[in-house]
């Protein structure tokens, strides 16, 4: 009580400056009841403890960061970016004489012992103030998120002449249950532009991933270019499937990408799939084909026909020279080194080519990861095994004592179709519509232990999709629950009270301009689009 005396005695001061304030304050006064444990934030923090107050965010708020902490402006600078977006709003960051500031927002760096993990951050919402705590800039940024989550679509500026939205007061303790929460993104089958790649990392961003894995070679397509062989992408940069015109990134192009995915706090990983899958590196140079038959440009969706010829020196040291560019350019820990249906390379042949490209990985300052066929090699406990498909090879991990990635096709395959009817896509693994691909827990998949799994990836291959539109379909709205089956915790998943949050992305998604499959089972809310619109097309 003596707060609010306070608090309105300061309001009678600001009268003085501001004819508006005494009309503000009454309206924050006047908020309508909230309740921040009934947000739909996506994934669903850790512990949240609703004070049914508001914070009145409108021109009057200003952001301030920990200046000397590295990267905390920039996470600050980010959210009034993201708000001035969302609500037009010109929110000052880290000015110090701000006229009429009424709301702030700081964003603290703090060395809380119970933050004592890289993403984990703390929010305290008041009437007057949003604090973020967080140890890391990271851990910031996914704070962030969840800020952007809370202010809604629409102000509520019925009452007066100027807008203010109001963000429900409480506090939040998040941090996510896995280390690694990832999509990756197949640019060799059909390619997508670095404008695609950023489109697709602005919205991974929203839902707190921290990893884009990029599929960047394959059968049908070289995507990188590599300076000391240039015929990879000179020759191989051309094709696609279905014949199309292709494309590839150049070096700059991809330091782009991954600069963008850092301001994002995003890891890229790069895969080149070796020895299978070799198809396009071959028809560049055929002294690396290793199956004896002719080598010929590809664009149609078999898999299984193509290797390395994994018993030539020059094929190392050309591996070598791919495996040192790429990673020079990409400031992650992991280099994705495929292994995925080798069928046309012998057993032995195969773990020979897995133990020695290791070495090289290794010797380039990353860890590798390999798809789950990897895990028949002698590979050291450092590398990563991700789980697509073997059950057998899971366990083979879980043995060695390796740490995996999961991406069971069947639950977590985003080129699957989600029925019978969907535009695009395949079904060979299963037909995963939205519920199925939510409910099931990564925490105890297969009875693989928690120790052995390093965090959760939902691959989007593109075999069926050529465009932005087109990867929007298959990703959305999959992918956000994917995102919150990596970060909240088994006790805060629910199929029920997810629905209803995931119908309430329809805003979000429909400003971001995201052509996501409606499901059914969604009750969408403002939806652009109905289900029987999508299926008539
Ligand atoms: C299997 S998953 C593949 C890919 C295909 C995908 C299509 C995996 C490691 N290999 O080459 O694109 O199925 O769903």
């Amino acid at each position: 009580m003596k707060l609010l005396l306070k608090s309105l005695f300061f309001c009678c001061v600001f009268v003085g400056f501001l004819s508006c304030a005494d009309d503000r304050k009454k309206r924050v006064l006047n908020f309508p009841e909230t309740d921040l444990a009934l947000e739909n934030m996506i994934p669903k923090p850790m512990k949240i403890i609703a004070t049914h107050g508001g914070f009145a965010l409108d021109e009057f708020t200003a952001i301030y960061t920990s200046e000397n902490a590295s990267g905390f402006p920039e996470v600050g600078q980010f959210l009034a970016d993201k708000i001035d977006a969302k609500t037009s709003l010109d929110i000052p960051v880290n000015v110090a004489e701000v006229p009429h500031r009424e709301g702030i927002i700081y964003i603290n760096q703090s060395d809380s012992l119970e933050l004592d993990a890289p993403e984990a951050y703390q929010l305290y919402i008041t009437a007057d103030s949003v604090i973020l705590n967080s140890n890391t800039a990271e851990g910031a940024f996914r704070g962030v998120q969840t800020i952007r989550q809370l202010i809604p679509e629409k102000s509520n500026d019925t009452l007066a002449e100027y807008k203010v939205w109001t963000i429900p007061t409480g506090k939040i303790i998040d941090n996510p249950v896995f280390e690694y929460r990832g999509t990756m993104l197949d640019v060799a089958r059909h390619f997508f532009s670095v404008e695609e790649v950023k489109r697709y990392i602005d919205l991974l961003a929203y839902y707190k991933y921290n990893v884009l894995h990029l599929h960047l070679t394959d059968d049908q397509g070289w995507r990188i270019e590599i300076k000391s062989w240039p015929k990879l992408t000179e020759v191989s940069g051309g094709t696609e499937v279905g014949g199309g015109e292709g494309g590839f990134y150049t070096q700059e192009d991809y330091r782009e990408i991954v600069d963008y995915a850092a301001k994002h706090h995003i890891t890229i990983v790069p895969e080149v799939d070796m020895p299978g899958h070799t198809n396009a590196a071959s028809v560049a140079y055929p002294f690396l084909n290793g199956n004896g038959k002719k080598v010929e440009p590809y664009e149609g969706i078999e898999v299984g026909f193509s290797t390395f010829d994994t018993r030539k020196d020059t094929v190392y040291a050309f591996l070598d020279d791919v495996i040192r560019e790429i990673s020079e350019m990409t400031p992650g820990p992991y280099f994705h080194a495929g292994g995925d249906e080798s069928h046309a390379t012998k057993k032995e042949d195969f773990n020979y080519f897995v133990e020695r490209v290791q070495k090289i990985v290794n010797k380039h300052g990353k860890r590798m990861i390999g798809w789950d066929e990897i895990v028949t090699a002698d590979i050291d406990s450092t590398a990563i095994p991700q789980y697509w498909s073997s059950g057998d090879n899971a366990q083979i991990a879980v043995k060695k004592g390796l740490k995996m990635i999961l991406s069971p096709a069947k639950k977590a395959y985003l080129d699957m179709q989600y029925d019978s009817l969907s535009k695009h896509g395949l079904h060979w693994a299963a037909y995963v519509p939205v519920d199925s691909a939510y409910v099931w827990n990564p925490e105890s998949y297969e009875g693989i232990p928690m120790e052995n799994i390093l965090g959760i990836e939902a691959p989007l291959w593109s075999e069926t999709i050529e465009n932005f539109d087109e990867i929007s379909y298959l990703a959305f709205p999959r992918a956000i629950g994917y995102s919150e089956l990596g970060w909240s915790t088994p006790e805060n998943r629910d199929w029920e009270d997810y629905r209803k949050r995931l119908a309430n992305q329809a805003p979000f998604l429909d400003r971001m301009d995201v052509t996501y499959y409606p499901s059914p089972l969604i009750d969408w809310q403002k939806s652009k689009y109905t289900y029987e619109e999508i299926e008539k097309d």
